[in-house]
């Protein structure tokens, strides 16, 4: 069957597990095919072939409906809902989102493009279907690093306490961009790591086949099957049991007959549950699955063959690279760099290796990366958090009521302002001036080189205030000076728009 020919997952529900198999191989060179011209999310996807098939197979979108967190894995979705079509166009204007999106497709549920919003989302809908009468099945899929964000805790305690049926799928690639970090990633890497994991398959088997309309034996009752599945995989006191969420796992997240299993298994359970699926992150390219540093979590256009990225300003470096060099440059011990997740992306693995004791990756946790860096000013240190545009908008308050409201010397590195292409609306940095100009104390300012941004950087660091440094994802010539201070509240006019004056006045 052509890719570009499958128009809706019904097909799925016909096919064994050898031609699901085949399925994936075709997916995922059409993955690599299509995502080697136009750029994309590679590596999550490739990730979580099987895994959407099952789902698609299983439940019955859209009338079920899957929301996938962040929701840059959402290409086999797309693809199997009738979208193959359109992937020369992905994240092109006015083509194929990256993203899931609402006005795209029946079976996108939901939109998004920042992450682990999909638990909170995923309650309102199961609610909202119970106050309905409605019977359909709400399914999140959310990774190992999104679930780890403050929103995720708390949508847990609500789902926990409400008992609403809801299914929960842990897609744990070990991963985030780059090597997941943290304590509950510690946690779910014990659980990872289980001796009894290797030779679980079998003995699951055995058990989820007595589950009546999954297997041919008929079975005690559902509380059995909790209680047997649990002695199989459950570590006492994990988190999610606690929380009152029934969780089953760890599964492998490439085998369809486990996967089947379960999910079947889930959509008999009434309440919330939580499968944790085992996945690997690039699987069937060897470049992507070999990659620890998240060079192929969002990649631009390569060659397939050789896994060479195509780079057409070779002369040129990122903005990115520049603040994170001259922070090198201008390091002294005081000076804490902090980032949520976004290493790779805001080019600071050349520092974390330099300063390993001066850098901290929180995660996805942004809210939590400014409050910690608030916590470190007042104890006489120099936090540079470096953060997206449009992630920061996840930290407004504490922006303003503890960072700002009493002057504490924090320096924002504003990344990818203005207008960033293809990632789309979601991703777009064009707020950031509108929303922090209300606030008191705060200094915003934008370099116009690359001179100018290493003496922000050395004002910033200079200044006992909040100091935000805006800079774009657009690429420039580096170009290195003695760095000198800039007076606050000077600047330079490099071209007077006579007409916009005329029309001002
Ligand atoms: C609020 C927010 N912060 C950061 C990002 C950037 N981001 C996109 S995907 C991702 C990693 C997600 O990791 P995980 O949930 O484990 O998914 P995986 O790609 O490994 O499947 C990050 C940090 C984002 N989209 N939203």
């Amino acid at each position: 069957m052509k890719i570009e020919d499958i128009k809706d997952p019904k097909f799925l529900k016909k096919l064994n597990n050898q031609e699901l198999e085949k399925l994936s191989k075709d997916i995922r060179k059409f993955l690599i095919d299509k995502v080697s011209k136009t750029g994309g999310h590679l590596s999550s996807n490739l990730g979580v072939v099987e895994l959407t098939i099952a789902i698609h197979k299983v439940f019955n979108s859209p009338k079920d409906k899957i929301i996938f967190d962040v929701s840059h894995q959402s290409y086999v979705h797309k693809i199997l809902t009738g979208r193959a079509a359109q992937f020369d166009t992905l994240r092109q204007k006015d083509g194929l989102s990256g993203f899931q999106k609402i006005t795209e497709s029946a079976h996108d549920s939901y939109e998004s493009g920042h992450s682990s919003t999909s638990l909170s989302a995923s309650l309102g809908l199961a609610i909202g279907r119970d106050m309905n009468k409605e019977k359909n099945h709400v399914i999140a899929v959310i990774g190992d690093g999104s679930i780890a964000n403050g929103i995720c805790y708390e949508a847990l305690n609500h789902i926990g306490e409400t008992k609403t049926k809801l299914i929960i799928i842990l897609n744990d690639n070990d991963m985030s961009i780059s090597k997941n970090v943290g304590a509950l990633h510690n946690h779910l890497d014990k659980i990872r790591s289980t001796k009894d994991y290797a030779n679980v398959k079998s003995r699951t088997k055995k058990i989820m086949s007595k589950i009546p309309g999954i297997g041919p034996v008929a079975y005690k009752g559902l509380k059995n099957i909790k209680t047997s599945l649990k002695k199989l995989y459950i570590k006492e006191g994990f988190i999610f049991e606690e929380l009152g969420i029934n969780y089953y796992g760890p599964i492998h997240g490439h085998d369809f007959e486990e996967l089947e299993l379960y999910l079947n298994a889930a959509k008999k359970i009434n309440g919330p549950v939580l499968i944790h699926v085992i996945t690997e992150k690039g699987k069937g390219y060897k470049f992507a699955e070999e990659d620890i540093l998240g060079k192929w979590h969002g990649v631009g256009p390569f060659d397939p063959l050789t896994g060479i990225i195509t780079n057409n300003d070779t002369d040129k470096i990122s903005w990115s690279e520049v603040i994170s060099d001259s922070l090198i440059r201008l390091m002294n011990k005081d000076i804490v760099v902090i980032t949520p997740a976004m290493e790779s992306g805001s080019k600071l693995t050349k520092f974390r290796q330099m300063f390993p004791n001066n850098f901290l990756d929180v995660g996805i946790a942004e809210e939590h990366a400014l409050l910690l860096a608030s916590g470190l000013s007042l104890e006489g240190k120099i936090p540079f958090v470096s953060i997206y545009s449009s992630f920061l908008q996840r930290g407004y308050d504490e922006i303003l009521h503890d960072i700002a409201r009493i002057n504490n010397h924090v320096i924002i590195g504003i990344d990818r302002c203005g207008i960033v292409g293809e990632d789309g609306e979601t991703h777009q940095g064009v707020f950031d001036i509108t929303f922090l100009l209300p606030i008191p104390n705060i200094i915003i300012c934008a370099p116009k080189d690359s001179i100018e941004a290493t003496n922000l950087i050395k004002t910033g660091i200079n200044t006992k205030a909040p100091f935000c440094i805006r800079y774009s994802r657009n690429k420039l010539n580096y170009i290195k000076d003695k760095p000198v201070e800039i007076k606050i509240g000077s600047w330079e006019c490099i071209r007077r728009n006579v007409n916009y004056i005329w029309r001002l006045c």
